[in-house]
């Protein structure tokens, strides 16, 4: 409402300098060349030029103090901290470009402004400006380029190495299932033709194939604290996007495919709960759900942090609300936790 206030105001506000910049051309008689820009206006340009350009800079500042805080917390993975970083290097650099090149862009806008007698001088080129403009984007192009590649091969490499628990991630309009691969490790085979409700089939596991016996399919992700975890993602209906923040993880759901992403979780919940910009953020979430409550608004439950899984495309009319807790807990929690679970040979319900 304030929003839409504020914005009414601003809009009559511009209507009516408009106006009123009307009434003054009119009020200006002089015949000879009234539209041609003079000295005066073009200084005055100019100096517009640097009212903008305090503006873009009041503007970035004001929203690094507002803003940095809605930023996500340290990241819970091993390759979080390396992804981060060359985000944080990209940011910096295009930062220091963007504060230099708008300073020499506006200041000479108005050093060159027009001027009566002035002519343009005729310059065709100059070699080394050139070279220099050219080489300097080259190499730290090239540079971010390259490490980017490296940092993206090491993220997107799944592979066996250090005993990874193997887990699918099920994606359906609207919901997420997750499936332990069980004693064996091995995920049974599955497909969407497979699926048998009846039978409390739901994601389709191949009754005939031994390694799903033992699957387990769970409604909540938990995950033991420094193992390596590969997931499996599939798709039963749409294309839908496997998104874990905190881990700085996403992988998209394919129907018809099996797509993988792997990492090794390096925080727990409850130690990510301490964390001051997780506490911050709750605290501030919980001042917001107060004032809600206090007006008998729904959604105004005290909020707690847990680490999420939610999907990242908009897969249909509910895809907002598709999402998974995700538990990140000590080795002995997560043994205990996955020894109350049933497998799915046990949850199956026999054929009539
Ligand atoms: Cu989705």
């Amino acid at each position: 409402m304030t929003a839409l206030l504020t914005f009414t105001v601003l809009a009559l506000v511009a209507i009516a300098i408009w106006q009123m910049t009307k009434i003054f051309q009119l009020s200006q008689l002089k015949t000879e060349h009234t539209e041609v820009a003079n000295d005066n206006d073009n200084k005055t340009n100019g100096y517009l030029l640097f009212a903008f350009l305090i503006f873009i800079y009041g503007i970035t500042i004001f929203s690094f103090a507002k803003y940095s805080k809605m930023l996500l917390p340290e990241a819970a993975s091993e390759h979080g901290g390396e992804y981060d970083q060359l985000m944080w290097v990209s940011f910096a650099i295009i930062f220091f470009v963007q504060t230099i090149t708008q300073a020499l862009l506006h200041y000479f806008g108005y050093k060159y402004r027009g001027q009566e007698g002035k002519k343009a001088l005729f310059y065709a080129d100059n070699d080394r400006l050139e070279f220099i403009w050219t080489i300097i984007p080259v190499i730290v192009l090239a540079g971010l380029i390259l490490w980017g590649l490296y940092t993206w091969t090491t993220i997107m490499d799944v592979n066996d190495e250090d005993d990874p628990i193997v887990i699918e991630l099920y994606a359906q309009q609207f919901n997420w299932t997750a499936r332990y691969a069980g004693e064996d490790n091995v995920l049974g085979d599955a497909n969407v033709r497979l699926i048998d409700i009846n039978k409390a089939n739901v994601l389709g596991i191949d009754e005939a194939d031994p390694n799903g016996g033992d699957d387990v399919i769970v409604k909540e992700l938990h995950l033991p604290v420094g193992r390596k975890v590969n997931f499996k993602m599939r798709s039963q209906d749409v294309l839908h996007s496997a998104y874990m923040p905190h881990f700085r993880a996403q992988m998209n759901c394919v129907p018809g495919m099996i797509t993988q992403f792997s990492f090794t979780p390096t925080v727990t919940t409850e130690e990510m709960r301490r964390n001051p910009d997780v506490v911050d953020k709750v605290k501030r979430t919980n001042a917001l759900r107060a004032e809600r409550a206090a007006e008998g608004l729904p959604n105004s439950d005290p909020w707690e942090f847990d680490y999420i899984l939610l999907c990242n495309k908009i897969c249909g009319k509910s895809h907002y609300n598709m999402q998974m807790k995700i538990i990140v807990e000590t080795e002995e929690e997560f043994n205990k936790w996955m020894a109350e679970q049933k497998t799915f040979k046990e949850n199956m319900t026999p054929a009539e």
